[in-house]
């Protein structure tokens, strides 16, 4: 699927903005298209939990619609008309006037529907988008919902952050020509101690025949540096720029669709590209064929009001603080995020570790806390054959909505699986093989639970670098820090002798609480967050397969209410609204001067 674009033959129509807006009381007796009063509006994109100040609404479990109207601009008489939401968490339907023309599980990637039978250039037309969040051990991520003695339904989940819900992500209406291109995947490659660049691309066509594909690749003035012809080929880039981490450049491939007869313009579409290569060798992750270390953070889409919904400012912003503080890159935890933030870790040369929606897959960690045996996670009852149906899809449409982009270096196919548990392997080793028959130029990883050690893990070796999330110091031995430095370079030492891989420590640190000081450092004061962060990378310079350091995380976000979590979890290095607690500064230090010595050798 392609995303929609606005080119010589394309056109594009934003539909953000102020929507009707209504709960479904009972989804068995719903009338699905019924108009909606704009009684209740609610802005898109958005989560809608934290919009309005209703309790209902913001802890609702089940199906809500969403609700505007739409014309078709009169031009259109001649193209395809299409609907795309960008998200819809965690399931959604679109209907036009009274037809349902899509019907997506999946609350993180983009799904459309080709509408053209049913509108008209020039008249308008009801749209109704219906959202639902609930979640069952046969989705991902997974979840349950409870049914109190009251008939309340609430929704449990496995995973640390709110379950917001709705249009996170915009909505579009977009024309495509009748011949069109469908997709295009381009690899890159280097050759010549990277002096020259290699773009290989493959097109893929509604229908060609009477056609002929053209394609250029333009550098950033816009001169033409290579051209092609054909569904798939290879253009040879002299002197290539290559994209690099803190250093990006794109090139513009364009494909022109052209009849043979009149040679007239049938399609055109464009797509960025950066020249790069990624390769793990040994216990080294190269990217462009040199050594790169990781800094950064586990992110989260969150920020107050909007939940997930999408916000450029913020986006924008986070990006600087990356910046400020020396990161070069970020895991996407725990889903894929809006293409927005892909386009711009493409253009300013951050580098992505893409995630997705797995988060949850283990029930030994939430009923541990509470000291509570847990049932297994793999089983006919719990996680399962649907399961990893619903599994393997993320990974499709991870894959297919992601591939092009330069900054993403890895898959990451789960976030904590109980990868020790019996029946990790068999649930897992399909996984692997489809990920990389999708994509064999990324390595793959998943994130480690400490629950799943370097002895009693199933599933470390069928993956290319070890990801190990670890909280020595806060979950475990809370405000030891000595005996977390031990434990730490223990648990490491383990993992590289036995595997050999590199190791990026994927999560690591502790809740802080904003504004609390103290001078003999305890746990929840900025104190206690700069020292552990601290111990930690101690111990990562003490080890050569240590390829890489995310914080967990980068700022407070909102989960749902525990004991444990005081208006969400704190384990931030900027609070919820952005400002820095006292690790960003060592932070910065460090990765400053990290970011320096790799810059000049
Ligand atoms: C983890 C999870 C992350 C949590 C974090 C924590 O291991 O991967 O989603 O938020 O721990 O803070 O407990």
């Amino acid at each position: 699927m392609l995303r929609p674009q606005a080119t010589a033959t394309r056109e594009v129509i934003c539909l953000d903005g102020v929507w009707n807006f209504e709960i479904v009381a009972d989804a068995a007796t719903e009338e699905w298209t019924e108009l909606l009063s704009p009684k209740t509006q609610i802005p898109v994109p958005a989560s809608y939990n934290d919009i309005l100040l209703d309790h209902g609404i913001r802890d609702h479990v089940g199906w809500v619609k969403y609700q505007r109207r739409v014309r078709v601009p009169r031009s259109w008489t001649s193209e395809h008309v299409f609907i795309r939401c960008d998200a819809a968490t965690h399931r959604g339907r679109i209907y036009v006037n009274d037809k349902l023309v899509a019907d997506h599980q999946g609350g993180y990637t983009p799904f459309d529907a080709n509408i053209t039978e049913l509108v008209s250039a020039g008249k308008e037309f009801c749209l109704t988008v219906a959202v639902c969040n609930e979640l069952s051990n046969e989705t991902i991520p997974p979840g349950s919902i409870e049914v109190l003695a009251n008939g309340t339904r609430k929704q449990k989940y496995l995973h640390d952050f709110f379950n917001y819900s709705g249009l996170s992500r915009s909505v579009w209406l977009y024309s495509v020509p009748q011949r069109s291109f469908r997709d295009v995947t381009i690899v890159t490659d280097t050759v010549g101690e990277n002096r020259t660049g290699i773009i290989k691309y493959e097109a893929t066509c509604s229908e060609s025949v009477d056609c002929e594909i053209r394609v250029t690749v333009a550098d950033e003035n816009g001169n033409v540096v290579g051209c092609a012809h054909g569904e798939r080929s290879e253009i040879e880039i002299e002197s290539v720029h290559l994209w690099q981490p803190g250093n990006a450049y794109l090139y513009k491939l364009t494909l022109y669709l052209h009849r043979l007869d009149d040679n007239s313009l049938v399609d055109e579409y464009s797509i960025d590209v950066g020249v790069r290569t990624v390769e793990v060798k040994g216990s080294q992750f190269l990217i462009n064929n040199k050594p790169f270390y990781f800094t950064g953070f586990g992110k989260h889409e969150d920020t107050p009001i909007r939940g997930k919904g999408h916000d450029s400012a913020y986006m924008v912003h986070d990006f600087q603080l990356l910046e400020w503080i020396g990161a070069n890159s970020f895991r996407t935890s725990h889903y894929p995020y809006a293409e927005e933030v892909y386009d711009f870790a493409d253009r300013h040369g951050i580098v992505v570790i893409d995630e997705t929606a797995a988060v949850g897959l283990n029930l030994g960690i939430a009923s541990g806390l509470f000291g509570k045996k847990a049932p297994p996670t793999w089983s006919a009852e719990t996680m399962n054959v649907t399961t990893s149906i619903a599994h393997s899809q993320n990974i499709r449409e991870l894959i297919s909505r992601d591939k092009n982009h330069p900054s993403v270096v890895m898959w990451c196919i789960a976030n904590e699986p109980a990868s020790h548990e019996d029946g990790a392997r068999e649930y897992f080793a399909p996984l692997v093989k489809l990920t990389r028959s999708l994509d064999s130029t990324r390595p793959i990883c998943f994130s480690n639970c400490v629950l799943a050690t370097a002895e009693n893990d199933l599933i470390s070796d069928l993956f290319d670098v070890l990801c190990l999330n670890r909280y020595y110091g806060w979950y475990e031995h809370t405000g030891d820090l000595e005996t977390a430095e031990h434990e730490l370079e223990t648990d490491l030492r383990t993992w590289q002798t036995k595997y050999g891989k590199p190791m990026i420590m994927t999560e690591y640190g502790s809740d802080t609480m904003a504004g609390l000081h103290m001078t003999n450092p305890g746990p929840w004061s900025e104190e206690f967050q700069s020292s552990m962060l601290e111990v930690y990378h101690r111990v990562f310079d003490r080890l050569d397969s240590v390829i890489g350091e995310h914080v967990w995380s980068f700022s407070d976000f909102q989960t749902s209410a525990m004991v444990f979590r005081v208006d969400g979890n704190k384990k931030g290095v900027f609070t919820r609204d952005r400002r820095p607690k006292l690790a960003a500064q060592a932070l910065r230090k460090r990765w400053v001067e990290r970011k320096n010595d790799a810059l000049h050798g």
